[in-house]
């Protein structure tokens, strides 16, 4: 257990080489990478933990342009995988490889929870009209018609194949390779200001 590390009191965060093996089956990233994160993740969140303000500045460094108080909630879903309120090194670096190098099903997925609000599974057209709303007010997304909740009925009407009033993740994926914008809209910036995560971890 030569690589082991310790974070705080939380047995969970400490880095085991069985669980940089984990890491690097998750995220593809090198051996030396997954350690120089974890070492800054140490060094920056002791308790092995992003609380509020470090969650704020990661938004910072994945959206430079600014993102209205709002949509952060949103994106905070696509980071905090187990729902616990908190991001732990897991979550931050599962984050990181999809957003640095993710294949596009790895990137539907956190999309899909970007638009599912309320975690159920599936998105709704409340959901959808949210999510296109505040997009638009950080400029990421122009929609052809502006009428956001009118937007999201004809979506959900067109691509809710089993008629149940909803998008399954099936149905979204369906929509994402008919309609790209859905998906990389979300993740445009990111691509080019990926070298800013580097400088505030
Ligand atoms: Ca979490
Ligand atoms: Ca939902
Ligand atoms: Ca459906």
């Amino acid at each position: 257990m030569g690589q082991e590390m310790s974070v705080g009191e939380e047995g969970d965060a400490s880095m085991s080489p069985a669980e940089l093996k984990d890491f690097q089956g998750l995220t593809c990233f090198s051996e030396d990478d997954i350690l120089h994160w974890y070492r800054s993740f140490c060094l920056k969140f002791p308790d092995g933990k992003m609380g509020g303000d470090d969650v704020e500045k990661l938004y910072t460094a994945l959206f430079p342009y600014g993102t209205p108080a709002r949509f952060r909630e949103h994106v905070f879903r696509m980071i905090d995988a187990d729902h616990d309120g908190e991001i732990d090194f897991r979550e931050f670096l599962t984050c990181l490889a999809v957003v640095m190098n993710g294949n596009s099903e790895q990137k539907l997925r956190r999309a899909f929870c970007l638009y599912d609000v309320d975690g159920d599974g599936f998105i709704t057209e409340d959901e959808l009209s949210v999510i296109f709303q505040q997009m638009q007010l950080t400029g990421r997304m122009v929609l052809a018609n502006p009428q956001h909740a009118q937007c999201a009925k004809n979506i959900v009407g067109k691509f809710d194949k089993d008629g149940d009033g909803k998008l399954d993740f099936e149905e979204f994926s369906k929509l994402a390779k008919t309609l790209p914008p859905i998906v990389d809209t979300i993740y445009r910036d990111v691509d080019q200001e990926r070298d800013n995560i580097d400088k505030t971890t």
